[in-house]
């Protein structure tokens, strides 16, 4: 299946993130636990130069923790400070706080020796589409201020909303773009759900994400669905296990025959909602 992503107006948010770039002193880029490197936009290093910077590995819950802290330290040799994040969770401020103050401690120490205390830092939350931006926001700033669900807000003008950590967040978020130079981006894109499903043959994609998942994580579809599996040498495992799991799930069409769409739907679902365990779809 070949995965395409659909730039839409990339120039034009390319621009609106440099107008809003001039105003802030922090960057905070959201990015996929599951995925840091498909999730990243390409150019978020060049446009957030000169900035502080701070990297949030987003729903760490669904990813594998030991991946995750590798990661870390994949950002941390590049210069740039990377931590692991639930952003459903409530009251980040209180988490927040003293990890902005060591990225921005250059800033906090300028402000003190000119007798200027407790500036707030204003930042920017940015990330690709579906990366938990708004859910971040929501739970930064500890109210329900910002619009959380899959498809991005309606821009206004910038506001300023102050929040518990002596920060001032932009209140719109900065919609980047993804990588799409690669189809295993697109793909990894897709088994998270952040490309959109209806361009996509949802048997393929879990045919995609099974092969991945036989590879990387293997046992967890037979352990999940109470399934038996198939020999290593099955001519089409994938189509041989989408039937395994149709037939435990009782998706069955008339005459019994397996409802594959069903099937690669439900896994794909499942997958997403992290009940196959945590897992994490690269590494560094
Ligand atoms: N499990 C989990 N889900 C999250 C997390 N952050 C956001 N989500 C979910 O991811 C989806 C997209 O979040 P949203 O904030 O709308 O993303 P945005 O497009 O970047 O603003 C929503 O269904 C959120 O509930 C997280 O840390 N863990
Ligand atoms: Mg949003």
């Amino acid at each position: 299946m070949n995965y395409q992503w659909y730039p839409g107006h990339m120039t034009k948010s390319v621009r609106a993130m440099q107008e809003q770039l001039k105003l802030i002193d922090l960057v905070i880029e959201i990015v996929d636990a599951r995925i840091p490197f498909s999730s990243r936009n390409p150019d978020i290093d060049k446009l957030g130069n000169g900035k502080f910077r701070l990297v949030i590995l987003n729903k760490a819950d669904l990813a594998d923790p030991n991946v995750t802290a590798l990661w870390k330290q994949h950002f941390a040799e590049k210069g740039i400070k990377a931590v692991e994040c639930n952003a459903k969770a409530p009251g980040l401020a209180k988490t927040m706080k003293p990890i902005i103050a060591e990225v921005c401690r250059e800033k906090i120490e300028r402000d003190k020796k000119r007798g200027i205390l407790n500036r707030p830092i204003r930042a920017m939350i940015c990330g690709i589409p579906n990366v938990g931006k708004s859910t971040y926001i929501n739970s930064f700033i500890g109210k329900a201020a910002a619009k959380t669900g899959n498809k991005p807000g309606v821009t206004r003008s910038n506001q300023w909303i102050r929040t518990g950590a002596n920060v001032e967040l932009l209140d719109t978020p900065g919609i980047l773009w993804p990588r799409f130079e690669d189809q295993t981006v697109g793909m990894h894109l897709a088994f998270i759900g952040s490309m959109n499903d209806q361009i996509l043959i949802v048997e393929e994609l879990a045919a995609d994400l099974i092969r991945f998942l036989e590879t990387d994580a293997a046992g967890k579809l037979e352990e999940y669905y109470h399934i038996e599996g198939v020999s290593a040498d099955s001519e089409h495992p994938e189509a041989a296990l989408l039937e395994q799991i149709a037939r435990s799930r009782g998706f069955l069409k008339k005459g019994d025959e397996p409802d594959i769409e069903k099937a690669a739907a439900q896994t794909l679902e499942d997958f997403r909602a992290g009940r196959f365990g945590r897992i994490s779809v690269e590494r560094p």
